[in-house]
């Protein structure tokens, strides 16, 4: 019933942002492989490589103009041999971002779509009106073309117009690329915004204040078969598996997709626990509720058989930030490590998240590369929300606050680059960077690297049962059971000390204690058994 997928624990790399082999200030594939060593020391068993594919980088690699081909950027084809082979001897398994939603407007099949050359002519949605449809980018979903004459659906940036799936064509396309990258070795995929891929009508969608029009695409029963077909004639001739980053899911389509016969999704990525601060406040101050935040992840961990645990992506803010305290940062970098990989399900650990990296210092637009983040403010522009109000939204929410380049060193720019990197290093590089915690073994670096290996020797956090067991203001307590054994996982979300009932043996501590007397100090976590 356990398959590798669940024993092991994923790091996402990002690569743009992860580290410089050639002074161009772009990360690379032969930046990856200098560091696969260090993964493997921390315990990593797979790699979720974010695109690497040719793309305009409109979307930082999520608008795909070859899917054969690797970006220059990025290195060759040879480099991804090169990086398979060497995570193969080292046995790790790479997992590839599957962006199949949409493709770039600069892909051959667009190109051609446009002109109306066949096959292509239909592979995108193209209607001679726009409905209502708003995208996820904060602006229309359709733009007009000039050469066709007509306008295409995209559900994210202009530069990403979606794929038609009511063309069996394109099914086709998506099977072949899929088996080009597992005949190459890779190990399953993680799947773009896998459940709005199929679209059931093109109608106006009921006025919403985002997204209206998703009730015509999220979740249906259509895209359902698209996900059973590619089960049953693609992924299951492999030793793969897959991850669904899955939008606006609640856990009864989570089953759809995870438990059903044939499966879709080996697991999926839900955003409940993500959007426990996704209030409108928040845009203008913390707004940090641990009582919605740990209800979200007990709903998910009790009714589904398996989740793909995070708290970190290129999408998100980072946690230490977000869910601790910058002031505490190591302590809170540890205490939200040890929670994650306890957790039930497979843990996917951001790079820079095990050396509780913070999010960007920047302090204005201008830094900014993210297009969600230039939209956004683009939109309330037009809305006259003046500047201070727009720049502390985008503080409190753009996606580059976690696409800062990783941080390697004291060297100039985090040893990331010899070069000027694309987007700014955080300057807090000098005390948060990997080699001084390689050097200290109480880092938080360390503590991962023993949390992953307690994990890992663990059947109770592998396989047992999840329980809420007490949540209060700043307390978060759950249990795990396995065979009539439990361990209880105590976490102070913030920086007051805490007084417990809670007594036990130290199984493991982020404050290396052996005994413990029932308090917990700020932002402590610990394991009792
Ligand atoms: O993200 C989909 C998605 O839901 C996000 O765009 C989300 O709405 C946004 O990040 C909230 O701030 C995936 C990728 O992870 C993202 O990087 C891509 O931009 C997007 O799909 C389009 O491919
Ligand atoms: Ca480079």
């Amino acid at each position: 019933m356990y398959k590798w997928w669940h024993e092991r624990v994923v790091y996402q790399i990002y690569p743009r942002s992860f580290k410089d082999s050639n002074g161009d200030g772009i990360g690379d594939i032969q930046g990856i492989i200098s560091e696969l060593d260090k993964l493997k020391a921390l315990g990593i068993g797979i790699i979720w490589l974010s695109p690497v594919y040719c793309s305009p980088n409109a979307d930082n690699g999520y608008d795909i103009s070859d899917y054969y081909n690797i970006h220059p950027d990025y290195g060759s084809m040879d480099d991804m041999d090169a990086l398979l082979e060497k995570a193969k001897t080292l046995d790790i398994k790479i997992v590839m971002d599957l962006v199949i939603n949409h493709t770039s407007d600069e892909h051959e099949w667009f190109e051609k779509s446009r002109q109306r050359v066949e096959p292509y002519t239909d592979y995108y949605i193209w209607q001679d009106q726009a409905n209502n449809w708003t995208s996820f980018f904060a602006e229309d979903a359709w733009t007009y073309d000039e050469v066709r004459q007509q306008y295409y659906l995209h559900l994210f940036a202009k530069k990403q117009p979606d794929l038609n799936y009511h063309n069996p064509l394109v099914l086709e396309e998506i099977k072949k690329l899929m088996i080009f990258w597992l005949e190459k070795g890779v190990s399953g995929f993680r799947c773009d915004v896998i459940n709005v891929i199929y679209k059931t009508s093109l109608e106006d969608g009921k006025k919403k204040l985002i997204l209206t029009g998703s009730e015509h695409y999220l979740s249906q029963e259509g895209n359902h078969e698209i996900l059973q077909n590619l089960r049953e004639t693609v992924l299951n001739n492999y030793d793969c598996f897959t991850v669904g980053e899955t939008v606006f899911v609640t856990p009864e389509i989570g089953k759809e997709l995870c438990e059903g016969d044939p499966v879709e999704m080996d697991m999926i990525f839900s955003f409940e626990h993500m959007e426990t601060d996704q209030y409108f406040v928040k845009y203008f101050k913390r707004n940090f509720s641990l009582k919605r935040f740990a209800r979200a992840i007990s709903k998910w961990q009790t009714s589904m058989f398996w989740n793909a645990n995070y708290l970190e992506n290129h999408d998100q803010r980072r946690a230490v930030s977000r869910f601790g305290d910058e002031a505490y940062g190591f302590e809170s970098a540890k205490m939200l490590g040890l929670m994650l990989l306890a957790l039930r399900g497979t843990p996917y650990i951001y790079q820079g998240q095990e050396i509780g990296m913070t999010n960007f210092d920047y302090e204005q637009l201008e830094e900014l590369d993210d297009i969600e983040s230039h939209n956004v403010d683009a939109f309330l522009k037009k809305y006259h929300i003046p500047s201070r109000f727009r720049w502390s939204m985008l503080q409190r929410t753009s996606r580059d606050n976690c696409r800062t380049p990783m941080q390697w060193n004291r060297q100039l720019h985090g040893g990331f680059t010899s070069g000027q990197p694309w987007l700014k290093v955080n300057d807090n590089y000098q005390t948060i960077n990997l080699e001084s915690q390689l050097n200290d073994t109480d880092s938080v670096w360390h503590f991962y690297k023993k949390m992953i290996a307690f994990r890992q020797n663990s059947p109770i956090l592998l396989y047992g049962d999840y329980e809420e067991d007490q949540v209060t203001k700043n307390l978060y307590v759950f249990k795990r059971t396995y065979k009539h054994r439990t361990l209880y996982i105590l976490l102070n979300f913030s920086k007051k000390k805490i007084k417990t009932n809670y007594k036990g043996q130290v199984k493991l501590s982020t404050l290396n204690r052996t005994t413990f007397d029932g308090k917990l100090d700020a932002f402590e976590a610990i394991i009792l058994g």
